[in-house]
């Protein structure tokens, strides 16, 4: 395989005798975490629980040894989580390099998924040393999974955004109109004319029907212990009246966003925009205390739980006797991996799993 520029950082900081690396997983650093793995005898890494916890720990190497601390983070909410270590090995002056992500260059400054201004994120506890490493590239959509848009002129586009900004980012569009879309709709909806041509509307339904086969027919492929999307499945037609849904980043949005039919009455939420992992428990717990009344479901891998919601646990248990209908539910899928990201590194970037992430 060719040498690619993660395996010439690697190399790199094995030259500077960095021996140990303090990390945790993400799309943004995928290729990173394969080179670390191709070069696993000369640099070692170490998964910790939360990305805090690693730049602890690359603090505490640092003091311990001499040597430079090592820390690794995905783009975005990972390198925020970083961000307390590095200030503690700052104030007690202690050298520590941080790698973390950033979204692709093309995407940069047009609201793609995580993308955080990390180069001010890190001013202030990096000053001169922060460095961002890029490659020149054309500006283009900012819309994320933008290979799934049509190409440019295969399709007429309209938009309804609240926020002039984001229009015809993602697609030029025909018609851009700024506004609330549920007001902007009903004031086109007198200019519509309906169309004796069913044809594309009909075509569009029954792709909807088929896909929901798809989803049960996958449902309902057994697994040892179980099939997470059956879990989702099952619950979809249980969930109860008025109920209020919280997820985390990871497999389970998968299953939340592709098996859960939502219906009038419900809320739900996760960290959209961010894709941050650790939201699941405490919008549930903000939930309940808003909505004490009403039935609570989080949705959280195990990954997620072991970073941040155990503690919501502690949270939960000093407030739950005040709330008039306990039920507050935590469902926590345990694969006991990061799946969501083990399967990037395998499907996207092609590299092995790397089991020591
Ligand atoms: C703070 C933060 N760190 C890392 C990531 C990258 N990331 C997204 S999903 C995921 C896997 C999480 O594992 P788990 O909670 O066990 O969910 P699973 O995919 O295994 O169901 C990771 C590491 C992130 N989104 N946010
Ligand atoms: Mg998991």
């Amino acid at each position: 395989m060719a040498t690619t520029s993660s395996d010439f950082l690697v190399q790199r900081l094995y030259d500077w005798g960095v021996s140990m690396v303090y990390g945790y997983p993400g799309d943004g650093i995928n290729g990173v975490l394969g080179a670390l793995n191709r070069a696993k005898e000369k640099v070692r890494f170490i998964q910790a629980r939360h990305e805090e916890e690693a730049a602890f720990m690359a603090c505490a190497h640092a003091k311990f040894t001499g040597e430079i601390g090592g820390c690794v983070a995905t783009s975005g909410p990972g390198a925020i989580h970083l961000l307390n270590g590095l200030y503690d090995a700052k104030l007690d002056h202690q050298p520590v390099l941080a790698i973390v992500g950033q979204q692709a260059t093309t995407a940069l400054g047009a609201d793609y998924q995580q993308e955080v201004d990390l180069v001010s994120l890190a001013k202030d506890v990096a000053g001169q040393y922060v460095h961002m490493a890029s490659s020149p590239a054309m500006i283009g959509s900012g819309f994320p999974y933008a290979e799934f848009l049509p190409r440019e002129g295969d399709a007429r586009g309209v938009q309804i955004d609240l926020n002039p900004r984001m229009l015809s980012l993602r697609y030029p569009m025909e018609v851009n109109l700024q506004g609330d879309s549920s007001l902007t709709l009903r004031a086109l909806l007198p200019l519509l004319e309906k169309k004796r041509d069913r044809h594309w509307r009909e075509t569009i339904e029954k792709e909807v029907r088929d896909w929901w086969l798809v989803m049960e027919a996958r449902a309902m492929m057994p697994a040892n212990p179980i099939n997470p999307q059956r879990l989702f499945w099952e619950l979809s037609p249980r969930l109860p009246e008025n109920c209020i849904i919280t997820c985390d980043s990871g497999s389970a949005a998968n299953w939340y966003a592709r098996d859960l039919k939502m219906h009038p009455g419900i809320m739900a939420s996760l960290s959209g925009g961010l894709a941050s992992m650790c939201p699941g428990v405490p919008y549930a717990i903000a939930a309940k205390l808003n909505y004490p009344g009403r039935a609570v479901i989080t949705l959280v891998g195990d990954g997620a739980m072991q970073m941040l919601g155990i503690n919501g646990l502690i949270t939960i248990s000093k407030y739950w006797k005040n709330w008039s209908k306990p039920t507050l539910v935590v469902l926590v899928l345990n694969n006991r991996d990061h799946n969501m990201v083990t399967w990037e590194q395998r499907v996207m970037n092609g590299d092995p799993k790397f089991d020591a992430s």
